[in-house]
């Protein structure tokens, strides 16, 4: 029997989709697996043996670079944060609280802006400000509408050799964005009203698109974040802007808080760094002060 090396692109049940090359196999997990509670998931690079006529069997889960769980991907690379001009409203509170949390993955992170042609021309402008912002700190900001798409040949180096998983709030446009680009996935969209209604976003099921050299998910369960797993330590580096300046800060181990001769809230003072980003911070760190311990 001989073993090969693939990756699982999606999940039914206790069936496993794996991309070899151009093939896709279709394996079940080994019994011990479920023993001991191991749960591959999509993304991740796996060893599995073919048996003739049998399902193919992945008998080995290689080293995960990362992995989320909700949703469950692994070997992340990167996020495209979607947000509305409106429709929802444009919110930099949830911007901060998205990049404050993914930061601590380490993985790249794209900023998308979607329904530019439902806004006036002033309140868009406003919004662009603040992503001009973002785009300094050297997040990538792209706009998009259906009419008009972002282009292929801005999109395709972004994708390429990557996984992306997609993320913002229901009713952003996640999907007409990905549809935009490539209306032949004709993913499904939903009216505002309807994609607010709870249960309908219960699903669990994460599949991986292949687009360009790439993959992407377009997922239903990663609409909002907490800080359940994240540190003080780890925020406080979480913020971009904030680390070049706290080297200046007079106590190494300054939260930026009520610590005196603090160069980053010098800088807020300043100007320099964006008084929303510091109050958000400043939420934040209370959140994780006051959440409850898990057992
Ligand atoms: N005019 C306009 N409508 C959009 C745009 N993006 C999404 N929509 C609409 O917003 C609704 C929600 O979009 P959808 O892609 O399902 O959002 P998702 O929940 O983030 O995947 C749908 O009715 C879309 O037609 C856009 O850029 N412009
Ligand atoms: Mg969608
Ligand atoms: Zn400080």
């Amino acid at each position: 029997m001989t073993t090969s090396v693939g990756q699982i692109r999606k999940i039914n049940r206790d069936v496993y989709e794996v991309q070899a090359g151009e093939d896709i196999v279709l394996c079940t997990g080994r019994g011990v697996f479920r023993k001991r509670k191991i749960h591959p998931k999509v993304g991740d690079l796996v060893d599995y043996e073919e048996d003739g006529d049998n399902l193919a069997l992945i008998t080995h889960i290689h080293e995960r670079k990362n992995e989320l769980v909700r949703p469950p991907i692994a070997n992340l690379d990167q996020v495209i944060l979607v947000f509305s001009a409106v429709e929802p409203a444009f919110s930099v509170h949830l911007l901060d609280r998205f990049l404050a949390v993914i930061e601590a993955y380490n993985v790249e992170v794209l900023i998308c802006l979607t329904k530019t042609d439902l806004t006036s021309e002033e309140e868009l402008a406003h919004i662009r400000e603040t992503l001009q912002y973002y785009e300094a700190l050297g997040y990538t900001v792209l706009e998009t509408n259906p009419t008009e798409p972002v282009s292929h040949d801005v999109m395709r180096p972004l994708i390429n050799g990557k996984i992306s998983v997609l993320a913002g709030q229901s009713g952003v446009g996640k999907s007409t964005f990905l549809n935009s680009l490539f209306p032949e996935l004709d993913l499904e969209t939903a009216h505002i009203s309807a994609a607010l209604g709870r249960g309908k976003h219960t699903t669990r099921h994460v599949e991986l698109i292949r687009i360009y050299d790439g993959w992407i998910a377009d997922s239903p369960g990663f609409s909002s974040l907490d800080f359940q797993t994240i540190e003080k330590e780890e925020l406080r580096f979480s913020f971009r802007d904030f680390n070049e300046v706290s080297e200046r800060c007079r106590f190494t181990s300054c939260l930026h808080l009520k610590e005196p001769k603090c160069a980053v809230k010098e800088a807020v003072e300043a100007g320099d760094i964006m008084q929303t980003r510091y109050d958000h911070y400043v939420q934040f760190m209370n959140e994780i002060s006051e959440r409850k311990p898990r057992y």
